[in-house]
């Protein structure tokens, strides 16, 4: 059965969940934009054939910019009832509203791939001249405030700016944060199967960060010495380091001949020193035990010794060497033999693998994508290939879920997913 030819199409999907201008992830359990979500979303858009539309998600998302350049994981649009923690809980002084956190910043990538295989070129350039200064902003506030000390390995203050919420790489560091002194309500368990959803104990801990932040003022010298949770997170690090790499090419390949940026200027300069800080830096977060790359809790000092998705992520950053590559390229094969739908975001032998519950063991199909641009990068098609044939079987077998468990292809979490059906648009058709 093909799952695929019961569901709204692709396109639909993405239709469905636009808000004007800016796409939800899934109606109900996100009603707002998201940051990585709507640089995903908007390669759905590029491939339905409307490249206008494309850009517009990002416009929209670079409103919620803040003055030092960090663009938020949420921005909150509209009103909406059916999301915990809102606006209010955020607390955050800016129009329009936002979260007060980021995302992997995935956004460049994306606007490179807009930029190249959009077909009208006057729209592609007029557009990449109204972005393009706000990303070069956001990409150095990454380096400033997240890596103050120049190790090469930008920080996080919270599992939802990993993207990969409750990660078994989280459980750790989020041991040593307090729960939160307050009663709330959640939304999203009473819209999803709860058994798919990040504990009650995990939750505790993310509110009270939410709060700490705002106590703190969003001062980034406090939040770096204080705050008590403080990771190097190897999908992050990897995420934006390939950003990086994609945006100083924008720059002068394209924008320079266009007249946008000073590619002699102190902006480039110092996102070239980053990269060759991250080349470095990253080979610390290297097990070759586990044969692969490792998160690391930055306040305890150790390493965070699980094998996820992050720690493939380097791939995709073109960080790793050729013999780290492999090891990875082998452990990826005998990974997808275990859970053969997408590539299950906890590895199906850790003790901590969960296959339905949130990212401690589904497949996310963003994800997969950008393990397989990274393993074709790295020579290695055949394991490339399995990855996109896995990842198809996660939608024949339920359609545009969120994400997949990784056991039995069964949909997870909301449905009519935009990045599921802007992935399968982009990549798997
Ligand atoms: C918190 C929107 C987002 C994704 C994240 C995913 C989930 C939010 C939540 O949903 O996180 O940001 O409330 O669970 O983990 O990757 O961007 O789809």
């Amino acid at each position: 059965m093909n799952a695929k030819l019961d569901a709204l199409s692709a396109h639909d999907v993405l239709k469905l969940n636009d808000l004007g201008g800016y796409t939800v992830p899934t109606r109900g359990l996100y009603p707002f934009q998201w940051n990585w979500d709507a640089a995903i979303t908007a390669l759905g858009w590029l491939a339905a054939g409307d490249e206008a539309r494309a850009w517009r998600e990002v416009e929209r998302l670079l409103e919620g910019q803040w003055d030092n350049g960090m663009v938020p994981h949420i921005v909150f649009h509209g009103d909406a009832e059916t999301y915990f923690p809102g606006p209010e809980v955020w607390g955050v002084k800016h129009s329009p509203s936002t979260s007060a956190i980021s995302q992997p910043p995935v956004l460049a990538s994306v606007m490179k791939l807009l930029f190249e295989e959009g077909r009208d070129r006057r729209l592609a350039e007029e557009k990449l001249a109204a972005t393009l200064p706000g990303v070069i902003r956001y990409h150095l506030w990454f380096y400033r405030d997240r890596d103050p000390e120049h190790t090469g390995r930008v920080c996080s203050y919270h599992p939802w700016e990993s993207g990969m919420d409750n990660s078994p790489q989280w459980d750790g560091p989020l041991a040593g944060v307090p729960p939160v002194d307050a009663e709330y309500v959640r939304r999203d368990t009473g819209l999803v199967d709860p058994s798919e959803r990040p504990h009650k104990y995990e939750y505790d801990r993310y509110i009270y960060l939410v709060k700490f932040f705002q106590q703190n003022e969003h001062d980034a010298e406090v939040l770096y010495r204080d705050c008590p949770y403080r990771v190097e997170d190897i999908s992050l690090i990897s995420i934006l380091h390939r950003g990086t790499r994609d945006l100083i090419a924008l720059c002068e390949e394209d924008a320079a001949g266009l007249g946008l940026v000073n590619t002699n200027g102190e902006a480039l300069f110092s996102l070239k020193q980053s990269l060759a800080r991250t080349e470095e830096g990253v080979q610390a977060l290297w097990s070759d035990e586990l044969g692969c790359f490792l998160s690391r809790d930055a306040r305890a000092n150790v390493l965070l010794e699980h094998v996820t998705t992050a720690g493939i992520l380097p791939l995709f950053a073109g960080v790793a060497s050729g013999a780290q590559a492999q090891r990875m390229g082998g452990l990826l094969e005998e990974w997808l033999e275990q859970a053969p739908f997408g590539v299950a975001s906890t590895h199906p032998a850790s003790t901590r693998f969960e296959p339905k519950r949130y990212w401690r063991g589904p497949s996310w199909l963003h994800i997969n994508w950008m393990l397989a641009i990274g393993c074709e990068e790295y020579g290695m098609s055949r394991e490339a290939d399995q990855i996109k044939q896995a990842s198809q079987k996660c939608i024949e077998a339920a359609g545009y879920y969120e994400y997949f468990n990784s056991v039995t292809g069964e949909g997870c979490g909301g449905r009519d997913f935009s990045w599921t059906a802007a992935m399968d648009l982009y990549w798997l058709n």
